[in-house]
């Protein structure tokens, strides 16, 4: 159990006197940063419930735009997405509070000049990044985390450290907040855990979890079915044995040649394209290159890039390359390279259709 008292031991950070001195103004503007995340929106919707236990007026501001989980997932908790996008009559409020945010260039050009012209003193931090002293210098008063895994914990803590308690939807929003930072717990700590412990029988833990399920486009999905429906596939016997395929769709590639690894393939190369250009993507596994010892960027795709006169490289396990040509032409060309580089013979494996 947590210590019931208003200094968090874990952070060292006095939560009771944050929200005294919030208790002194009327009305916070509260500031998510670009691109705002979950962990910065839906930690400033919660910020600004608490706030409201206390008669504090406060609104919401993502001033340059917010992601698009993080508009998916509040309008699921909350069931509206409540936010003021930009600045507008942010001079309206008394005090400003970053959330989330670690330096003035992550909010936008003209509020960083509003908040150093006008919010010195007035201006507080609750966050997890190091501190830019940029802000620190300005700032009435920060919490700031640098080692807790993300802001919605602090939020989290804030409240449960002065006595409020949170909404079944602000302790979702805590949980996608915590589960986004900390990429579903694998940059975690026990903190981490002991909030999700504390939280995970008031919130819809599987439902929320389906929000970070990306909905892929039905022609991404068609091209990925196609691309396995029409693949060739080749053995290769080298000190382990390795399994090669080759396919082609109209677009989508890359996408095509992932699910094909997805599915069991060691390399995949997928081409696609249309009058005359062909592009070509290669994704292979760890497996590939440990046994191989290629690279896909340099020791493939850039031979196919200038065999199909145009060019080719990227990185070890992702490659591609563009050229002139049909999809057909290209994949025996990257197969003879192949035969050339991996010193093994590549046997097709004959799929009965
Ligand atoms: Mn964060």
């Amino acid at each position: 159990m947590l210590k019931k008292n208003l200094k968090n031991s874990t952070f060292n950070l006095d939560f009771g006197e944050f929200l005294n001195e919030m208790s002194k103004f009327r009305k916070i503007g509260l500031i998510c940063h670009h691109n705002a995340d979950p962990d910065s929106l839906l930690s400033a919707y919660v910020l600004r419930n608490i706030l409201k236990t206390k008669g504090i007026e406060s609104k919401v501001y993502a001033p340059s735009d917010i992601s698009e989980i993080a508009r998916r997932a509040a309008i699921k908790i909350y069931g509206k997405l409540d936010v003021v996008s930009g600045i507008m009559d942010i001079e309206n409020n008394d005090a400003l509070c970053l959330v989330d945010v670690s330096t003035l260039d992550q909010t936008s050009k003209e509020l960083k000049e509003i908040i150093r012209s006008k919010y010195e003193g007035k201006l507080f931090i609750i966050d997890h990044h190091a501190p830019h002293p940029e802000i620190t210098k300005i700032a009435r008063y920060s919490l700031i985390a640098p080692n807790a895994c993300s802001t919605g914990e602090l939020i989290y803590l804030l409240a449960k450290a002065t006595g409020i308690s949170l909404a079944k939807e602000d302790l979702e929003a805590i949980a996608v907040a915590i589960l986004y930072d900390t990429r579903r717990f694998i940059i975690t700590d026990k903190e981490v855990f002991r909030i999700m412990s504390e939280i995970y029988d008031e919130v819809d833990y599987s439902s929320l979890l389906n929000l970070f399920k990306k909905e892929i486009k039905i022609d991404e999905r068609i091209a990925k079915l196609k691309a396995a429906a029409r693949l060739k596939l080749y053995k290769v016997e080298l000190k382990e044995p390795l399994l090669v395929v080759i396919s082609h769709v109209s677009s989508y590639e890359a996408s095509a040649a992932r699910a094909l690894v997805e599915l069991g393939a060691d390399l995949a190369i997928v081409a696609g394209g249309k009058k005359g250009l062909v592009r070509i993507c290669a994704r292979c596994t760890k497996r590939f290159l440990e046994t191989t010892g290629l690279h896909l960027g340099k020791d493939i795709m850039m031979d196919l890039g200038r065999e199909i006169s145009g060019s080719g490289g990227g990185h070890a396990s992702a490659a591609s390359a563009n050229g002139i040509g049909t999809p057909e032409e290209a994949l025996i060309k990257a197969i003879n390279i192949l035969r050339m580089k991996m010193g093994g013979n590549l046997k097709e494996i004959r799929c009965e259709r």
